[in-house]
């Protein structure tokens, strides 16, 4: 066989498998394979097999030198395009103003609301050009990008197009969320509902048919959108062909993972303080839990109740966040690490959790997120003997070598 690149000498394969979302039990049942190597033609996945390879010709061959391999990981939420930061938040957070109070005040949200519209697009996507560098360093080939910090047309579609323009100019492989219902804009204070009819009659519409998102989300929360709002705009949004995600549970449980099962939300995120009735509705309606560990972590929060969830047949995501108030951290193996920690979840689970749950929570399941033949070549070498490692270290990058379709993009 002639392959485009053969990974050789790998010391442990670890790697969810299928097409879609593992749940229950199966989210542990991930496939460890010791002595093997991967050949990837035309950025896919050819052929994986044990011991030394015979009769391979190749145009790059890597030793991984007894190392560990896995799929790419697959960030399922960020707030990734944004103008500024919020460091000035911080004594304010170690002073114990809560989170929605700086929202309240006009802080928070509608702080980068104003730095965003601030910021030309060129800016825009240079800021954010960096940031995926820093990712991609870290091991995330495939990333899901929120808008929500624009809150009107010409600026929401400001972010989209941002992320638009990144997807065909570097490596990691992105997915827009359009969530104009990020909070209420400054100049709408005393008329929300004219702003969500504008969500609803202009931006939706114009998003869907420039095809600039492919997933509507919602902050479902006390003082920013309410369960029937957060309803009516996701039900708009689904007549337009946009699937819906939801920002629910994160700080007050006032029905976001209720209303998520009940209209089939493709996930529900956050889910901090998620009541049973919300992990019920979920299950029957088959959302996916994304969660956030990183944000609990940073917010001095408590942990959504992953176990449950896990229990009651809910599949479960882990994602970085990465946004510039509750968690200005894009490292997603910094979540993974606090989701193994905090969560009690399994390495095994966690794995699938950060790889094939996050892309079937992101529509690309088929593709990516596992290391099966057919699959795109999102391969990462780790410095690390097996899976337990990488959870057991934390705080440095592990990653050594990223490759995306079969190309090698990242090597220390
Ligand atoms: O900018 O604070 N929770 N949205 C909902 C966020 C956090 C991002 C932010
Ligand atoms: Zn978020």
């Amino acid at each position: 066989m002639k392959a485009q690149l053969l990974i050789k000498n790998i010391g442990m394969l670890a790697t969810a498998c299928g097409n879609a979302a593992k749940s229950g039990q199966e989210q542990g049942e991930i496939s460890i394979q010791e002595n093997v190597w991967i050949a990837v033609d035309d950025g896919k996945i050819a052929q994986i097999g044990q011991g030394e390879p015979e009769n391979m010709e190749a145009e790059q061959v890597i030793d991984a030198q007894k190392r560990l391999v896995t799929a790419g990981l697959v960030d399922a939420h960020t707030h990734l395009v944004f103008g500024g930061w919020r460091e000035n938040e911080l004594a304010l957070k170690l002073h114990g103003v809560p989170y929605l109070d700086i929202l309240a005040q006009g802080g928070g949200i509608l702080s980068t609301v104003r730095s965003t519209r601030a910021a030309s697009e060129e800016e825009l996507r240079e800021k954010t050009a960096a940031a995926l560098d820093e990712m991609l360093a870290l091991g995330t080939t495939t990333c899901e990008a929120k808008s929500g910090y624009g809150l009107n047309l010409e600026n929401e579609c400001k972010q989209l197009r941002v992320v638009q323009r990144l997807n065909e100019s570097q490596p990691v492989e992105l997915v827009s969320t359009f969530m104009a219902a990020h909070a209420v804009p400054e100049e709408y204070k005393n008329n929300r509902e004219a702003y969500i009819d504008q969500i609803i009659n202009q931006m939706l519409p114009y998003v869907a048919e420039h095809k600039l998102a492919k997933y509507c989300d919602v902050f479902c929360e006390t003082g920013v959108f309410s369960t029937e709002e957060s309803k009516r705009i996701l039900l708009a949004a689904k007549e337009l062909g946009l699937e819906a995600k939801i920002h629910a549970d994160e700080i007050d449980p006032i029905g976001g993972s209720v209303l998520a099962g009940e209209i089939s939300a493709v996930s529900a995120e956050h889910l901090i303080v998620c009541p049973p009735e919300g992990i019920a509705s979920m299950a029957k309606g088959g959302t996916i839990a994304c969660l956030l560990p990183a944000t609990s972590f940073y917010l001095g929060a408590t942990f959504a109740p992953a176990r449950d969830m896990i229990n009651a047949g809910v599949p479960v995501a882990v994602a970085s966040d990465f946004n510039p108030g509750s968690t200005p951290n894009l490292s997603l193996q910094l979540a993974m690490n606090i989701a193994c920690f905090k969560y009690r979840m399994t390495p095994e689970e966690v794995l699938t959790a950060a790889t094939l749950n996050a892309a079937a929570a992101i529509g690309c399941a088929d593709k990516v997120g596992t290391v099966e033949c057919g699959k795109q070549a999102d391969l990462l070498i780790w410095n690390a003997p097996n899976l337990n490692y990488i959870f057991y270290r934390y705080g440095n990058n592990q990653v050594d070598t990223v490759i995306k379709k079969g190309r090698i993009v990242k090597s220390k």
